[in-house]
């Protein structure tokens, strides 16, 4: 394994179902009945505002039940010891990246622990369910928050930030995700059209998006994905 510089990591529900989180797939334990793309939208949260808070209050509440697994740890380990530069693109919304100790991370589909005002726009740290009546913690208008989290046919945050890191890396792993959902869907293909970088997938089965990489690991996250950075950092 070459020496790498820039590290650019995406990582998607698939590394966090070993702790415990759905996956998109099972979401669906949570809405039996409805796809999350018909419930994650602007449409249903003007439809039926309470029913969505309650679907984000109910999952921002299990993530103080469940705890970073080996993978999380695995990358934060490899941002603490290898001198290349490490950043985690993440499709999630939880905080378990964070929690295993990794600090540059980069939440392009928002977080579960901050809430955003629709008087000011500000987004805030937000650890209990979001009420009809809480008050935005910068501006105090009350009944106007929203989960912060990028729903279906809105646009994921920091793309720019996302396009300059996809240019300059030379390492680009994509972890846990299906390879459904755009624009991350498309970023390895955006890293290989630069013809640069060194594309690996590391999942528990082939993605939509598999073809794509020069290189493949299978299982589940908290196997293979330490036994990557080990390659990364001692070289074999
Ligand atoms: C946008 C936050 C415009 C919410 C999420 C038709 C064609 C192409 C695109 C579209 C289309 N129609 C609409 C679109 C656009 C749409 C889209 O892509 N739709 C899909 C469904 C077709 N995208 C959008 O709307 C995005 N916005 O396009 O704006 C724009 C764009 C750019 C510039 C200008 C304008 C916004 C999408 C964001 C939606 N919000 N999350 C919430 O969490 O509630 S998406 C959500 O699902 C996740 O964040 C994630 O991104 C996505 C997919 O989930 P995955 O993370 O991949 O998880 P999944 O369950 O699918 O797969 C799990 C994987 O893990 C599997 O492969 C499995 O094998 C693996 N796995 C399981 N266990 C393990 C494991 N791997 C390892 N170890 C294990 N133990």
């Amino acid at each position: 394994m070459r020496k790498f510089e820039e590290i650019v990591i995406l990582t998607g529900a698939g590394i966090s179902a070993e702790s415990g989180l759905s996956t998109f797939r099972d979401a669906g334990g949570l809405w039996e009945k409805h796809r999350i793309e018909d419930v994650a939208t602007p449409e249903a949260f003007a439809r039926d505002p309470e029913g969505v808070q309650k679907f984000y209050n109910l999952r921002r509440r299990h993530l103080d039940e469940v705890a970073p697994n080996a993978a999380h740890r695995a990358l934060a380990r490899l941002e603490a010891e290898s001198d290349s530069r490490v950043t985690i693109i993440t499709q999630n919304v939880d905080d378990l990246h964070e929690r295993a100790g990794s600090r540059n991370v980069l939440h392009m589909h928002g977080e579960l622990k901050k809430a955003r005002c629709l008087e000011c726009g500000r987004a805030s740290r937000w650890e209990d369910d979001i009420e009809p009546t809480s008050a935005c913690p910068a501006c105090g208008a009350a009944g106007r928050l929203r989960p912060h989290v990028v729903w279906f046919g809105e646009i994921p945050l920091e793309l720019d930030r996302i396009d300059r890191l996809l240019g300059a890396c030379d390492l680009f792993v994509s972890i846990g995700t299906s390879g459904a959902v755009y624009p991350a869907a498309g970023f390895v293909s955006q890293v290989r059209a630069l013809g640069r970088a060194h594309t690996v997938e590391l999942n528990l089965e082939p993605s939509a998006g598999s073809h794509f990489f020069h290189e493949a690991r299978y299982g589940p996250a908290g196997t293979i994905v330490p036994l990557f950075v080990e390659e990364l950092l001692t070289g074999r």
